[in-house]
C-alpha cells in the first residue's frame, strides 16, 4: 500500500489517491466494529419483536415487548448509524485532507470512549427493563435516570469526535485560504454542524427536564415542551443519517462507475440547504399534537417542503452523473446507457438499490408532511413502513455498500469476489425482505393499524380480506419480511467479519471521485460557514421562539418546566 505521509503538508495540497493514515485507520475500524456488533444484536431484536407483534411467538415473561422494541430501535437507528458515520468520517477526512494530528486523534479516541460508555449505560438500563421507552424515549414514558445520563454522555462523546473532525477541516481551510475545500470535508462539516446545533435541543430536555424528573427532583414534566425539544432534534437526526449516505452517492459512486460527479457547486448547495432547513421543521412530527397552533405547524410544514428540495437536487445530480458516464462509455438511447453501469459490483449495486427505494420512501415522507393528510397516517404502521425504507433501506444499504471497500481498506485486506457475491445476495435479500415488510406496514397503516402496540388484529380487518390485501396487508407478511431481513442481517454480519478479519491480506482502494470540473468555479459564498450558521440560527428562532415561549409560559398546572428554575 503506497504510504504517503499524510501529515498536513505545508501547501496542504492533498492527493486523494492516497490511503487512510494507519493511525487513523485504527480509530475508524474501532467505530465500525462497534457499529456492526450493535447491528447484529439490533437485527435479532427486530425479529423477536416482529414475530411477537404478528402473534407468531409469545415472548418469555422476563422479556417485555417494548423492551425488545427499544433494543431494536436504539441499537440500529442510534448506535449503528452514529458509529458507522463517525468511522466513515474519520477515514474520509484522513484520506482527503491528510492524517489527523496526534492531538486531534486523541480527541477522536476520547469521543469514541465517551460515546461507548454512554451506549453501555443506556443499553444496561434497557436490558434491566428500566428504560423501555423506545428509541425516541420521549415523555411521558419515563426511564431510569442512568439511561438519560447514558444518552447525555453519548451525545457529548459525539460532540468531542465532531470537534476533532471540524478542527481538521477548518485548519485545512485556513492554510488554503480561498481555495475551494475538498467535497468530503465540506459535506462532513455541514453534517456535523447540523448534528451539534440540533443536539442542543435534546441535550436541553434530557439535562434540564428528564434527569431531574427521573431523579424525583420534580414531580412532573412539561410533556409538550420536552417532545418539542426532542423533535427539534428528531428530524435533523434523520438527515444526520441520510447526508453521509448522500456523501457515498456523490463522492464514491461516480468513481466506482468510472465517471465524474456532475457538479461540485450543486453538491455543496444541497448540503448548505440541508444545514439551513433541517432543524426548523420538527413540528411535522407533531402535526396531530395539541398545544401548538395551526399557524406554527403550517409554517414548519412549508419549511419541510423546502428541505425536500436538496433531496431532489441530489436525485438530479446523481442521475445526471449516471447518464453522462453511461453515454461517455458509449451508451445510447433514452435509457440503454444504463447497461454501462457496474451492476455486478456490490459497492455500486447496494447503494443504487438504496437510491431506488428512496423514491417511494421520499414520496411517503411528502405524504406524511402534507399537513392535514398526516392525520391519515400519524401513529399508524405506515410511519414504521416509511422509516424502514428511508433509514432501514436507503441509509443501511448505502452504508453496507461502503463497508465492502471501507473495511478491507482499513484492515489491509482484499475485497474478494466471494465478498462481492455475498454482497449481491445480501442486497437482494434485504430489498425483497423490506419490500414485503415495509410494503405490508404501509398498507396495514392505511387500514389504521396502530404503531407501537404489542399486538394487533388488523390482519383480520374485514376490509383487508380481499385477496390482495389479505396477502399484503397482513402481519404475516410483515413477519415473513422480517425473517428474510434477519437472514440478510446475519449475512451482512458475516460479510463484516470476512472483510475486516478473514479476507486475504492485500490492498483495497478507497474510491473517491476526482473533483468535478466546476470545482475551481465554485462560488466562494458557499464556503462562508459564518453566514450559513447565522441563517440557521435565524430560521430556528423564527420557527420556534413564539411556540416555545407559549409552551413555557402557558404550561399546564403541575407540569414544572423551567418554571421551577425561573421562579
Ligand atoms: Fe421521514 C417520520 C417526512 C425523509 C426517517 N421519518 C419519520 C420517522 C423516521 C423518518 C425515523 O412530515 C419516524 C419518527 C418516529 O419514530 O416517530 N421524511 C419526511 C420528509 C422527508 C423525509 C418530507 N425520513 C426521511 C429520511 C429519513 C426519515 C431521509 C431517514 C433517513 N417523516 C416525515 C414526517 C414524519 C416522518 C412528516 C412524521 C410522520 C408522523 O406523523 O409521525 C423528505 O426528506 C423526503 C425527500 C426525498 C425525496 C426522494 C428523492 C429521491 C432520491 C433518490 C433518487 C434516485 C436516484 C437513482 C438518483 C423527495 C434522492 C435513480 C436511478 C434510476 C435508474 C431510477
Ligand atoms: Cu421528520
Amino acid at each position: 500500500m503506497k504510504q504517503t505521509n499524510l501529515a498536513l503538508k505545508e501547501d496542504y495540497s492533498y492527493d486523494i489517491q492516497t490511503s487512510v493514515d494507519p493511525k487513523d485507520r485504527k480509530l475508524a475500524i474501532a467505530h465500525l466494529s462497534v457499529a456492526f456488533v450493535a447491528f447484529i444484536i439490533g437485527v435479532f431484536g427486530g425479529l423477536l419483536q416482529g414475530l411477537a407483534r404478528g402473534g407468531m411467538i409469545e415472548l418469555p415473561a422476563w422479556l417485555g415487548y417494548y423492551q425488545i422494541l427499544t433494543v431494536h430501535g436504539v441499537l440500529l437507528a442510534i448506535v449503528f448509524t452514529t458509529y458507522f458515520i463517525f468511522g466513515f468520517f474519520f477515514a474520509g477526512m484522513s484520506k482527503t485532507q491528510g492524517a489527523f494530528t496526534d492531538r486531534l486523534r486523541k480527541f477522536g479516541w476520547t469521543g469514541f470512549i465517551l460515546t461507548t460508555i454512554g451506549t453501555l449505560m443506556a443499553a444496561t438500563m434497557i436490558l434491566l427493563n428500566e428504560a423501555s421507552v423506545l428509541y425516541t424515549f420521549y415523555t411521558p414514558l419515563q426511564a431510569h435516570w442512568l439511561f438519560y445520563s447514558g444518552l447525555a454522555t453519548f451525545v457529548v462523546g459525539t460532540w468531542i469526535g465532531a470537534a476533532a473532525i471540524l478542527t481538521h477541516f477548518f485548519k485545512w481551510k485556513k492554510i488554503n485560504n480561498g481555495k475551494p475545500t475538498p467535497l468530503f470535508g465540506f459535506m462532513a462539516t455541514a453534517t456535523l454542524l447540523l448534528w451539534i446545533v440540533s443536539g442542543l435541543g435534546v441535550a436541553t430536555t434530557v439535562l434540564v427536564q428528564m434527569i431531574p424528573w427521573a431523579l424525583g427532583l420534580t414531580d412532573g414534566i412539561n410533556v409538550l415542551l420536552s417532545r418539542t425539544l426532542f423533535w427539534y432534534f428528531g428530524h435533523p437526526l434523520v438527515y444526520f443519517w441520510i447526508m453521509p449516505a448522500y456523501m457515498v452517492w456523490y463522492l464514491i459512486i461516480p468513481k466506482l462507475i468510472g465517471g465524474r460527479l456532475f457538479s461540485a457547486s450543486l453538491a455543496k448547495l444541497a448540503f448548505v440547504l440541508f444545514l439551513l432547513f433541517s432543524i426548523p421543521v420538527g413540528f411535522h412530527h407533531q402535526l396531530m399534537e395539541a398545544g401548538i397552533t395551526e399557524f406554527w405547524k403550517y409554517i414548519q410544514t412549508i419549511l419541510t417542503f423546502v428541505v425536500v428540495v436538496p433531496s431532489l437536487l441530489t436525485a438530479f445530480s446523481i442521475f445526471a452523473t449516471f447518464e453522462q458516464t453511461g453515454r461517455a462509455k458509449g451508451g445510447k438511447g433514452l435509457f440503454s446507457w444504463m447497461k454501462k453501469l457496474p451492476w455486478g459490483d456490490v459497492r455500486f449495486f447496494a447503494p443504487f438499490m438504496g437510491m431506488l427505494v428512496f423514491i417511494p420512501a421520499g414520496a411517503g415522507g411528502i405524504i406524511n408532511a402534507s399537513f392535514q393528510l398526516n392525520s391519515v397516517i400519524h401513529n399508524t404502521l405506515w410511519v414504521v413502513g416509511h422509516f424502514h425504507l428511508t433509514v432501514g433501506t436507503t441509509v443501511l444499504l448505502t452504508f453496507f455498500g461502503a463497508a465492502y471497500w471501507l473495511l478491507p481498506h482499513l484492515t489491509g485486506r482484499r475485497f474478494t469476489k466471494h465478498a462481492n457475491r455475498c454482497g449481491i445476495v445480501q442486497t437482494w435479500m434485504w430489498t425483497i425482505g423490506m419490500f414485503l415488510m415495509s410494503g405490508a406496514m404501509h398498507l396495514l397503516g392505511l387500514f389504521g393499524a396502530p404503531r407501537r402496540t404489542a399486538y394487533t388484529t388488523y390482519q383480520d380487518h374485514p376490509q383487508a380480506l380481499e385477496w390482495f390485501e389479505g396477502i399484503f396487508a397482513s402481519n404475516i407478511t410483515v413477519g415473513i419480511g422480517g425473517v428474510i431481513l434477519t437472514a440478510a442481517g446475519v449475512l451482512m454480519f458475516y460479510n463484516f467479519i470476512h472483510l475486516a478479519f478473514l479476507a486475504p491480506k492485500g490492498e483495497t482502494e478507497f474510491p473517491m471521485t476526482t473533483d468535478p470540473e466546476d470545482t475551481e468555479k465554485t462560488p466562494a459564498f458557499l464556503e462562508n460557514w459564518k453566514l450559513w450558521i447565522g441563517i440557521t440560527i435565524v430560521l430556528i428562532l423564527f420557527a420556534y421562539t413564539v411556540p416555545l415561549y407559549d409552551m413555557i409560559v402557558n404550561s399546564p398546572p403541575g407540569s414544572p418546566t423551567f418554571n421551577n428554575l425561573i421562579k
